[in-house]
């Protein structure tokens, strides 16, 4: 598969050293502006890695290449997280990071395609990625275009109404190249996902509505190696979505057992403290 070729070139570094590269990465970018999302990306890390160095075929010095995988971030305010990770498979140079959010950067707060390589979609006007998502798996189709869609999307966006239009859009037209990835942190921006409007049970819901699902730990490297493996390999004409439960602020233990909120603050002081967690837990 393309994909083993792509990521040959890119080193053999373990799934669990890229997750770190791409937290690390994040944090630093949070410190650079004194601000971001930075819970979300410590928490959505692994995924990404198994994402960008498991999943996904790309080729880094081309990012637009037809056979690409296309991968959408359908919450613009995960930027932070997919720059990270652009910048660890080397689709963006690693010193663009100290640009984070500054005047003419390309890596502006909310992810925008027109400005960066690797971004598919300016995501953001949340529930908007899995509709673009079936849109973007019907052209494939219709040109024989063997690429695979992986759509990013998380709790907030399952109470858009517009989701589960896109979603019964994509079984209806049979879309087995269509894989939706839910970043199930239990949290939006009021409070947790499962107080403001509960999607439970959420597997049900999905299956109901045509797709083939699975649930996993997000956190959990192996699990999530072997999801997207049955997502990809999968026999069958249906959507596919793996609903991934994450723990905000994975991997910086003093921010995760922080009250957890939409916007998780962090002090001036504690990017350096943050940094320095992380540097003492580093993977091979
Ligand atoms: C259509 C739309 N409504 C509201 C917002 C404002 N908004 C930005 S992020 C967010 C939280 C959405 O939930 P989720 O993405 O699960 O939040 P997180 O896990 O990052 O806390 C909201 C309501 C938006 N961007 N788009
Ligand atoms: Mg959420």
């Amino acid at each position: 598969m393309t994909t083993q070729a792509t990521t040959a070139t890119l080193s053999n570094m373990s799934l669990a050293r890229r997750a770190w590269e791409i937290r690390r990465k994040a944090v630093r970018m949070g410190e650079v502006q004194g601000q971001g999302y930075v819970g979300q990306a410590l928490g959505i890390a692994d995924v990404l890695s198994v994402s960008y160095f498991h999943a996904l075929a790309y080729r880094p010095d081309e990012p637009e290449w037809e056979g690409r995988d296309r991968f959408l971030l359908s919450i613009g305010h995960y930027a932070i997280a997919l720059y990270s990770a652009l910048i660890e498979a080397g689709i963006l140079p690693e010193q663009e990071l100290e640009t984070y959010g500054t005047d003419d950067s390309r890596l502006p707060m909310s992810g925008m395609a027109a400005y960066t390589p690797g971004m598919e979609i300016t995501g953001g006007s949340l529930g908007q990625g899995l509709g673009i998502g079936v849109g973007m798996a019907l052209g494939l189709k219709a040109k024989k275009n063997p690429a695979f869609v992986y759509n990013l999307m998380s709790d907030g966006e399952l109470g858009e109404g517009s989701t589960w239009e896109a979603a019964m859009s994509a079984a209806h037209h049979k879309l087995d190249n269509l894989v939706c990835i839910v970043d199930f942190n239990d949290q939006q921006a009021d409070g947790k996902s499962t107080d403001m409007l509960c999607s439970e049970p959420l597997a049900d819901k999905w299956a109901s509505f045509g797709w083939h699902v699975q649930r996993v730990d997000g956190n959990d490297i192996a699990a999530l190696v072997a999801a997207f493996d049955v997502a990809r390999n999968l026999k069958g004409a249906k959507p596919r979505v793996i609903i991934c439960d994450t723990i905000m602020c994975k991997g910086v233990p003093f921010l995760e057992e922080r009250e957890i909120t939409h916007f998780v603050r962090v002090e001036a002081d504690e990017w350096q403290k943050a940094l320095a967690v992380l540097d003492a837990n580093r993977p091979e």
